[in-house]
């Protein structure tokens, strides 16, 4: 980024469709109240943020029968689709395209919108979960579990609601931290894909600077690549971030989240951020203080905020 104006296109998506649980469509809204628009303003970025909501809400249709197995595809589809072409502009104009979320299916607008632009695009995915089942692999129905096969175009035939994503993403452009609940159908894909993934495991073994280390050199060996952080709330532990939809226990402590994000930000790559998951619906007053303030805290550190 040009030093002189550099720039964070912020789009906050008021949406929980991907999902069973209200209230995360209420996380962007959230973190913007406690002040992390200003917040990024004070680390030196001018930010452009249209931000009246409800955004995303009008685009959920009514009528939203299951399709298979998957719940609420129009909704998803739509949402994603208007999502992609919002965060496609801002890359074009050269902005760090911030999305705060918003349930995890939000992604597949996000990442076709960066990767529309970044042609070399690679991904960090931090997450308790993998997020890549199939259509027909889901347990749940719910599409936050799926972003991921979307992107990599994993559903065939394609399914119709979805012709519009581009697959963008292969397998060596995609790495995991943070993962500790992977469905048995997930683990047959990223094993048979070949798909790098940092579980909670080898952050015990290793430690998370060596993980961190370690999951570049995966994505991005000569540092070249544009980067873009789909962060999920609940790969931190759910006592650093209770409020939301799907916690697991065994997470990223406090400081191991935060240090994923410096030490991206530091490659200088960083070109998108995701925040999604934040439910400030769940759980008592003080979790949901403590999540929105991570939240807000890990963005600033995606956006160069240093120790020191
Ligand atoms: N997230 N693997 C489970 C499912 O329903 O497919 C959980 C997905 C959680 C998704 O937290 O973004
Ligand atoms: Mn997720
Ligand atoms: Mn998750
Ligand atoms: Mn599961």
């Amino acid at each position: 980024f040009d030093e002189q104006e550099r720039t964070v296109s912020v789009v906050g998506v008021d949406f929980s469709g991907g999902q069973p649980k209200a209230g995360v469509d209420q996380g962007p809204f959230q973190m913007v109240q406690f002040g992390v628009l200003d917040q990024i303003k004070e680390l030196g970025w001018k930010v452009n943020f249209d931000g009246t909501f409800p955004n995303f809400q009008k685009l959920v249709p009514t009528e939203d029968p299951d399709i298979g197995r998957m719940k609420k595809p129009r909704a998803v589809s739509s949402v994603t689709r208007a999502l992609a072409d919002k965060v496609r502009l801002a890359a074009q104009k050269g902005h760090f395209a911030l999305t705060l979320g918003g349930d995890h299916s939000i992604a597949i607008g996000t990442v076709s919108g960066t990767a529309a632009v970044h042609k070399d695009l690679c991904v960090i995915w931090v997450d308790a979960h993998a997020d890549i089942n199939t259509v027909e692999s889901t347990d749940s129905g719910n599409l936050h579990g799926c972003p991921v096969s979307f992107l990599m175009g994993l559903n065939k035939p394609d399914v119709p609601q979805f012709e519009w994503v581009q697959p963008c993403l292969t397998p060596d452009r995609i790495v995991y931290i943070g993962l500790r609940d992977v469905d048995p159908a997930e683990k047959k894909i990223l094993k048979e894909l070949g798909i790098k993934a940092f579980s909670m495991h080898e952050v015990d073994r290793y430690g998370i600077g060596k993980v961190v280390d370690m999951a570049l050199e995966h994505v991005n060996p000569h540092n070249n690549r544009p980067i873009h952080l789909s962060f999920d709330v609940d790969a931190l532990d759910p006592t650093v971030a209770p409020a939301t939809g799907t916690p697991v226990r065994g997470g990223l402590t406090f400081r191991e989240g935060h240090y994923i994000c410096e030490a991206i930000a530091e490659t200088g790559l960083l070109v998108a951020m995701d925040m999604v998951e934040v439910n400030p619906a769940l759980g008592d007053d003080n979790g949901l203080l403590q999540t929105v303030t991570v939240g807000c805290s890990l963005v600033r550190c995606g956006l160069g905020e240093t120790l020191l």
